[in-house]
């Protein structure tokens, strides 16, 4: 409790009470506590108002985010957003062949650029985690996911000292209709790429990845929001600006008004 009392004086301490009163007026720290709990109030209370700096302050470096047991996973993963992509030529013709082709890339400011096949991915030391998947529509979903920690892979590349942030490529794409398709991205910050929980998952509950949650390789982000939760990854490049993919503001759902940070 005293950490988060000393969290909250540097919250204040770094000017972001006026933006965060709504959250912070008339609430003790136990209600504070609370509000972390609940995605959607969270995110509407709090992810737009407060700044990047100082929710990073508030949630602190290597804070992980809470594991679950087996007897706590209730249903499948539920798919959400993206769940077929086989309208993509390129990605049906990756799962057709048991996505023996498929390529997970590390480009961008590295040292040594990457690419790993399933099977590469599969044969690394992996990191399996119970975890509770949140989406701002308004639900939760608990599951198990087994992936490499993309930690490794960043590493085996070498990230440059110039690298800010890390945009994570996706095959499908959003939109259509009178809107032009855009292709799914997001991206991080280099805290949570090399966070002990983010990993390249190919695993869900037991199974292979499925298509509807991201088959082969969805990256999980465990202190982030649901759309920070890329699936159907091809292409992980380390940039230090976004300035160059969609509207600019690192990813799809950033580009249409989503927070950026989106930290739970
Ligand atoms: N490529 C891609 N990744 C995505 C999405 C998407 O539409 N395309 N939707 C996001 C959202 S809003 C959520 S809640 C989760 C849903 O993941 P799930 O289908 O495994 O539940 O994926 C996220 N990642
Ligand atoms: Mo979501």
């Amino acid at each position: 409790m005293s950490r988060l009392i000393l969290n909250r004086r540097r919250l204040l301490g770094l000017g972001a009470a006026g933006a965060g009163s709504l959250v912070l007026a008339g609430c003790d720290q136990f209600d504070f506590l609370g509000a972390r709990n609940d995605p959607v109030r969270n995110f509407l209370e709090r992810a737009n108002q407060l700044t990047y700096s100082a929710q990073r302050a508030l949630v602190g470096e290597q804070a992980l985010a809470k594991e679950f047991s087996e007897s706590e996973i209730r249903q499948g993963q539920r798919p959400n957003g993206s769940t077929d992509p086989r309208n993509i030529e390129l990605y049906r013709d990756l799962e057709a062949s048991g996505f023996a082709a498929y390529k997970l890339r590390i480009i961008g400011l590295v040292e040594t650029p990457k690419e790993y096949s399933l099977a590469e991915l599969q044969n690394m030391p992996a990191r399996t985690q119970i975890t509770r998947h949140d989406c701002v529509e308004g639900w939760s979903c608990i599951a198990k996911w087994t992936g490499v920690p993309l930690s490794r892979l960043l590493d085996e590349a070498k990230v440059q000292p110039t690298a800010k942030f890390v945009v994570y490529h996706c095959y499908d794409q959003m939109g259509g209709g009178l809107s032009a398709p855009e292709a799914y991205y997001t991206s991080s910050d280099l805290i949570d790429a090399f966070h002990p929980q983010t990993i390249a998952a190919f695993g869900l509950n037991g199974a292979a990845l499925p298509v509807a949650n991201g088959a082969p390789v969805r990256i999980r982000i465990e202190r982030a929001l649901g759309y920070k939760q890329p699936k159907y990854v091809h292409t992980i490049e380390l940039v230090d600006s976004f300035a160059k993919f969609g509207m600019g503001q690192g990813g799809y759902w950033e580009d249409h008004g989503y927070d950026w940070y989106g930290g739970i």
